[in-house]
């Protein structure tokens, strides 16, 4: 298939996690008696932004691999993981694009952030909502896209 050429069409998406202490009042049946932390990680696109399954077709979230079948596959959205654990690690998240995209997976990281963090205010107010949040804007490019998948991001 032919691709556009001299053209590039880059496309946001966000990255990020939400992590919670855990204690008996929220821990899930079945906790393992460490696992102190409850948390998701997850691709969304940006709010009020081009819908991300114009071009992403499944996420794989590789985990650290302390956790059972550490690989796994989301194939649809919401893209999230959601796990229990201890510690915070790197995690490895590889984009599966759509057929026509006719393009190889990327991979991206994230840092899954379990402990407030930031300012001492910012700090503060984590702790009272007993939420860490930890998002980053990344972008993905399209350098001169195969012909049918440039008019259908651009048609949106
Ligand atoms: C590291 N921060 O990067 C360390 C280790 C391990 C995370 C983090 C529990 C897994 C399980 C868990 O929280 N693992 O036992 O199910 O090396």
């Amino acid at each position: 298939t032919k691709r556009v050429k001299s053209i590039r069409v880059a496309r946001p998406f966000i990255v990020g996690s939400q992590a919670w202490a855990l204690d008996e009042s929220n821990k899930p049946e079945g906790t393992p008696a460490d696992h102190s932390k409850g948390w998701k990680v997850y691709v969304k696109g940006i709010e009020n932004g081009p819908d991300i399954t114009t071009w992403l077709k499944k996420v794989q979230f590789k985990l650290h691999h302390t956790y059972a079948n550490n690989t796994r596959t989301v194939e649809s959205p919401p893209f999230e993981i959601h796990e229990t654990g201890w510690g915070g690690f790197q995690v490895e998240i590889r984009l599966f694009f759509v057929p026509e995209a006719n393009e190889k997976p990327q991979w991206r990281t994230h840092l899954l952030q379990l402990e407030p963090y930031g300012t001492d205010a910012e700090i503060q107010a984590q702790k009272e909502k007993n939420l860490v949040v930890s998002e980053i804007c990344e972008m993905v490019d399209f350098n001169e896209p195969v012909e049918p998948f440039y008019a259908k991001l651009t048609s949106e």
